[in-house]
């Protein structure tokens, strides 16, 4: 991680932080070894080459996903009051295909809310535009099983394990918290190297 476990507190405690990397990642990535190191056709591909026929192997589906969304989603955070300010494009952007900043950040929520289960929110470009969607477990929009497929530029985890130690039963309140910690000069990046 490119901070240290407390660094998210108050929005994210430390101890979410901690068990979700050290133990909920980690997991991921020594079983996604363990399950690549048997199977020939997977070794010495990228995990984005991997994701992209995610249909071919529930490993890869599950471990790579969770491996891949999880070293996204610490660089989309930062110590509040760090992350600087969405770019003006993005901010066009995000009006143009929301209508507003506040219809954004409402359908971003909603969609992680209304999730069933464990799963992620993105935002993703797609075609000349910018869509909220969902998807379930560690699936995400690069794998050729997803529906919505596009470039990734933000994402949010709705797993329990994500905020069950401070809000409970209460994803909404880790939804709206959330924006604080977000990482707007990464997601800023990502959308001008998606937007061209
Ligand atoms: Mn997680």
């Amino acid at each position: 991680m490119p901070y240290l476990v407390d660094a998210l507190e108050p929005v994210i405690h430390k101890s979410t932080t901690e068990i979700h990397h050290d133990r909920h990642h980690a997991g991921y990535v020594k079983a996604l070894n363990e399950a690549v190191a048997p199977t020939l056709e997977l070794q010495g591909k990228s995990l984005e080459a991997l994701l992209a026929g995610a249909s071919k192997s529930a490993a890869v589906r599950n471990l790579g996903g969770g491996h891949y969304n999880h070293t996204l989603f610490w660089t989309l955070m930062v110590p509040a009051g760090q992350g600087g300010e969405p770019s003006v494009a993005l901010k066009d952007k995000i009006n143009k295909d929301f209508l507003s900043w506040h219809a954004f950040t409402k359908a971003f929520e909603e969609a992680g809310l209304k999730r069933f289960g464990s799963g992620w929110v993105w935002l993703v470009w797609t075609w000349g535009k910018l869509q909220v969607i969902s998807t379930p477990n560690q699936d995400n929009p690069l794998m050729d099983l997803v529906e919505v497929k596009g470039t990734l530029i933000l994402a949010n985890d709705v797993w329990e394990h994500a905020y069950y130690l401070k809000h409970q039963n209460k994803r909404g309140d880790y939804l709206k918290g959330w924006w604080p910690v977000v990482n707007w000069n990464r997601v800023n990046g990502l959308f001008a190297a998606a937007a061209g």
